[in-house]
């Protein structure tokens, strides 16, 4: 018998710098039970998902950043109610957020929370856009590479929901490495949050084609690693500052079987057939009889690339 999943996407509009945690909470929460009310039982919300996108204003106040955007417990008292909706619905979900260690370490994060409110899984963002620098002169910023040190915990995946299911997040998705050392452990599906500018923060680039290179990137990754990809976005104008919507479900065959409309809070839902991937992966992607790692080398010996023709 065929392992069917109804999995939502909850995009969420925009949060204002003003915004409270509790507001966001309040809103996550509608989200959760308007997926449950579609029969979902996996839910997918955005990056950073309890705030605004503050990485894109250069802030030399630590403590107030702190105090602002990042959580030293998860959940929290503020965060708590969403993981006792979820616990009371039966419903998992994957969340994203700015996370601060006892250390005093900061990662964009990410939870994989199961049906009865228990956090089964945790990633924290490898591929960190954008730049340490303050940039006086554009128009925004992009300073995950500030705020956040790159994650330590891998790619992996989880057991979760009779399925294998890993997690990343946002500029993850532009890497295919991210995405296959994710199938090569088997994952059947890809829970990613995203936040992307509408504009190009250093050169002028149709916005029409940055939502192209979302959706292909979306496409071809879940087609060429068989596997079920969800993303979600938090869009629309955050203080002025526009981030495209667009979140999708990719089938393993690479076609779109859902995405959004809007830019603002909206689920979107799909009942993923688990098992649409099995002949994909007895075949055309069957890693184990067509991969050749022995020619892979450069891919983790090389990091930027260097021109060595083969003719010198
Ligand atoms: N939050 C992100 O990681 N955003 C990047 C932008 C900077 C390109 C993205 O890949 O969408």
């Amino acid at each position: 018998m065929a392992r069917h999943l109804k999995i939502a996407a909850a995009q969420l509009g925009p949060l204002n710098k003003a915004d409270s945690r509790a507001a966001a909470v309040t809103r996550l929460r509608n989200l959760l039970k308007e997926a449950h009310s579609m029969g979902a039982k996996f839910v997918v919300f955005p990056e950073l998902a309890f705030t605004t996108f503050f990485p894109r204003w250069w802030m030399e106040d630590q403590k107030e950043v702190d105090q602002r955007f990042f959580e030293r417990e998860m959940p929290s008292r503020e965060t708590l109610p969403l993981f006792e909706d979820a616990k009371k619905l039966g419903i998992g979900f994957y969340i994203g957020y700015a996370e601060l260690t006892p250390e005093g370490r900061r990662f964009n994060a990410a939870l994989l929370v199961g049906p009865d409110g228990a956090i089964n899984g945790k990633y924290r963002k490898i591929h960190l856009p954008g730049h340490a620098d303050h940039k006086p002169k554009a128009a925004f910023q992009h300073l995950e590479k500030k705020y956040f040190e790159v994650g330590d915990l891998g790619f992996r995946v989880w057991r979760y929901l009779d399925t294998i299911t890993g997690m990343l997040i946002c500029n993850d998705r532009r890497w295919p490495e991210a995405f296959r050392v994710l199938a090569l452990q088997g994952a059947e599906i890809v829970a990613l949050g995203f936040n992307t500018p509408t504009e190009n923060l250093h050169y002028g680039e149709p916005p029409a084609l940055r939502v192209h290179h979302h959706l292909i990137m979306a496409q071809s990754m879940a087609f060429q690693n068989a596997t079920w990809l969800i993303e979600t976005a938090k869009a629309g104008f955050e203080d002025g500052f526009r981030m495209f919507g667009h979140s999708v479900i990719v089938a393993p065959s690479g076609e779109i079987a859902v995405k959004s409309q809007t830019e603002e809070d909206e689920v979107i839902c799909y009942n993923c057939d688990i098992d649409l991937a099995a002949n994909l992966k007895k075949t055309m992607f069957n890693f184990a009889a067509h991969r050749r790692p022995e020619h892979y080398k450069l891919i983790v010996e090389r990091t930027g690339a260097e021109v060595t023709p083969a003719n010198g």
